[in-house]
């Protein structure tokens, strides 16, 4: 077991939908923390960098376009094994994959519109930390 940090996003499509509260009730409820939460649009240039793993995929011109459609949520959250403790709570990717019971299961249909990042593993987290609350963490 290890303390760790991850960057979670409530997605634009989570925002519109007026799902935040429900993702952080979900969060705070299996007892991980809040260290960090901004409401705000996310540049292109922020945007890219984020996914910069899947530059060259057919879908990342989707992926930039819907991640600065609106306005999205970025928190910090710590806990033990936060990392994969939050992959667990959101479901698998594609929500028709995604189990009853975790955010993208219940709350989710198409892969396009899942409503919540969480970072993949600690190089990751410590990137994506980074690009979101600089000098931070
Ligand atoms: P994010 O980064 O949004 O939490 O998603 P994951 O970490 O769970 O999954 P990912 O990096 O593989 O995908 C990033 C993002 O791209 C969308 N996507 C993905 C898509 O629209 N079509 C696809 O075929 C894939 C693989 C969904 C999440």
């Amino acid at each position: 077991m290890a303390t760790e940090r991850t960057l979670i996003l409530v997605k634009p499509d989570g925002v519109a939908r007026g799902l935040v509260g429900e993702v952080i009730s979900r969060i705070e409820r299996k007892g991980f923390r809040l260290e960090a939460l901004e409401l705000r649009s996310l540049e292109r240039e922020v945007a890219e960098q984020h996914y910069g793993e899947h530059t060259d995929k057919p879908f990342f011109a989707d992926l930039v376009e819907f991640i600065t459609s609106g306005p999205l949520v970025a928190m910090c959250v710590a806990g033990d094994d936060v990392i994969v403790g939050m992959r667990n709570l959101m479901g698998a990717t594609n929500p028709v994959d995604a189990v009853p019971g975790s955010i993208r299961g219940d709350l989710a249909t198409v892969i396009g519109e899942n409503i919540v990042h969480g970072s993949d593993g600690l190089d990751s987290a410590s990137r994506e930390l980074e690009l979101f609350f600089p000098g931070r963490f």
